[in-house]
């Protein structure tokens, strides 16, 4: 919105014409997000110790865990704040795929404030009860689902990495697919939020390619060259993911070993959603897979986990699911386990920009 205001003047001051550009706003909208972290970063994790709220720890999980009790959590309390006000000053503030972002953010992020809230107010692990938690988010990803399909010139064509000419129309089944997409990315991102900084960093990752993919597909001339689909408006959601990668670089700031602050699932479910949420409008829902592989290694770790332990009567694959833990578990130390998977999480989104070219 403050750019809009600011390019009110470009007709007297020229230079102000730069503000129309998506790539500049960009980077305004990431050091605007990421000076928001660092200055309320650490009076708000201040104020959370000072409120007493401090996460639990688990008996029943790796032994290191326990020194992290009373740890202050709730980060995603800065950390969306700090997206949300950036997207609102330097997006465009007609486009609407902007607004379903900010919708998903203050959604997700909702349940998982209540979630966080119930557990530190009944000093548990017990929040939101599985039902509700899995009910109320299918219904904030339905009405994201249903709000793209009717939004005019939105496609429901499936694009398929590396098959260029295999383009399903899906028609109404693009409903379920987006739910699915949204409220996958934002469970397996909750399940890798196990470690410090295990979860931001790869977040950064996957929303700085996303950054790149959805200034491409909402650029004519790019998206027909590279032939990706087209999706008009779209670039604005740069601005929106530069945001939650300068948001994400000043939580890490306090969230690196060892962590100041957890980002609760106020943060977890709210940026795993927004992913979702971005790959969809995107049009590159199935590369989330390759861009957030290793939320989705993490995740299929504990389906297999659960599965072999129902199936077997009590055996085990790893020694603990979600798959860090099995590492700690095995002798590993935490930092050695984040920056492995730190490591995983950018080469398999560096493959992910393969896809562009490999058709
Ligand atoms: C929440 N939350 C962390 C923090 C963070 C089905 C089952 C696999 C579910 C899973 C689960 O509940 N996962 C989702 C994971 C928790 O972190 C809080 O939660 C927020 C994210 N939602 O922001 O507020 C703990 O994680 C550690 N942590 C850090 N640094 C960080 O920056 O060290 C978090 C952020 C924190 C802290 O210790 O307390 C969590 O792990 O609980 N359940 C599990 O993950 C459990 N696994 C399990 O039960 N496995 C079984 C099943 C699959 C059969 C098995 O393998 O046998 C483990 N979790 C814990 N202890 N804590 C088991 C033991």
């Amino acid at each position: 919105m403050l750019y809009k205001l600011i390019y009110l003047f470009h007709t007297d001051i020229s230079w102000l014409n730069v503000f129309r550009y998506i790539t500049f706003r960009t980077v305004l909208s990431t050091l605007t997000a990421l000076m928001i972290c660092f200055i309320m970063g650490g009076w708000a994790i201040k104020r959370l110790s000072a409120m007493q709220v401090g996460q639990y720890i688990r008996d029943d999980g790796p032994p290191n865990h326990k020194s992290k009790e009373g740890t202050p959590t709730m980060g995603g309390l800065f950390l969306l704040p700090a997206i949300v006000l950036s997207t609102l000053l330097w997006a465009e503030p007609t486009n609407i795929y902007v607004w379903i972002v900010m919708f998903v953010i203050l959604s997700f992020g909702g349940i998982g404030f209540v979630d966080d809230y119930l557990k530190i107010t009944r000093k548990d692990s017990r929040g939101l009860s599985t039902v509700w938690k899995f009910s109320l988010q299918i219904i904030a990803a339905l009405i994201v689902a249903m709000a793209l399909y009717v939004y005019p010139g939105f496609d429901t064509h499936l694009t398929i990495p590396f098959f260029k000419k295999v383009v399903p129309d899906l028609g109404l089944g693009y409903i379920p697919l987006a739910v699915f997409v949204i409220v996958g990315a934002s469970n397996a991102v909750n399940l890798t939020d196990g470690l410090d900084g295990l979860a931001i960093s790869p977040l950064i990752v996957a929303f700085g390619s996303y950054l790149v993919f959805s200034y491409l597909s909402g650029h004519v001339g790019i998206a027909s060259y590279l032939q990706i689909p087209y999706v008009a408006g779209a670039g604005e959601i740069s601005v929106v993911c530069g945001a939650v990668v300068g948001a994400g670089l000043g939580f890490l700031w306090y969230n690196a070993y060892p962590a100041e602050v957890f980002m609760g699932d106020v943060g977890s479910l709210s940026l795993g959603a927004v992913l979702g949420t971005v790959a969809v409008i995107t049009k590159q829902e199935l590369l989330l897979v390759l861009v957030g592989g290793l939320f989705v290694f993490e995740a299929l770790s504990v389906i297999f986990q659960v599965a072999y332990f129902k199936f077997t009567g009590g055996q085990r694959i790893f020694r603990m699911a979600p798959i860090h833990h099995h590492f700690e578990l095995k002798g590993w130390p935490e930092p050695k386990v984040i920056v492995r998977f730190w490591i995983i999480a950018i080469i398999l989104a560096l493959f992910s920009f393969s896809t562009l070219k490999l058709r």
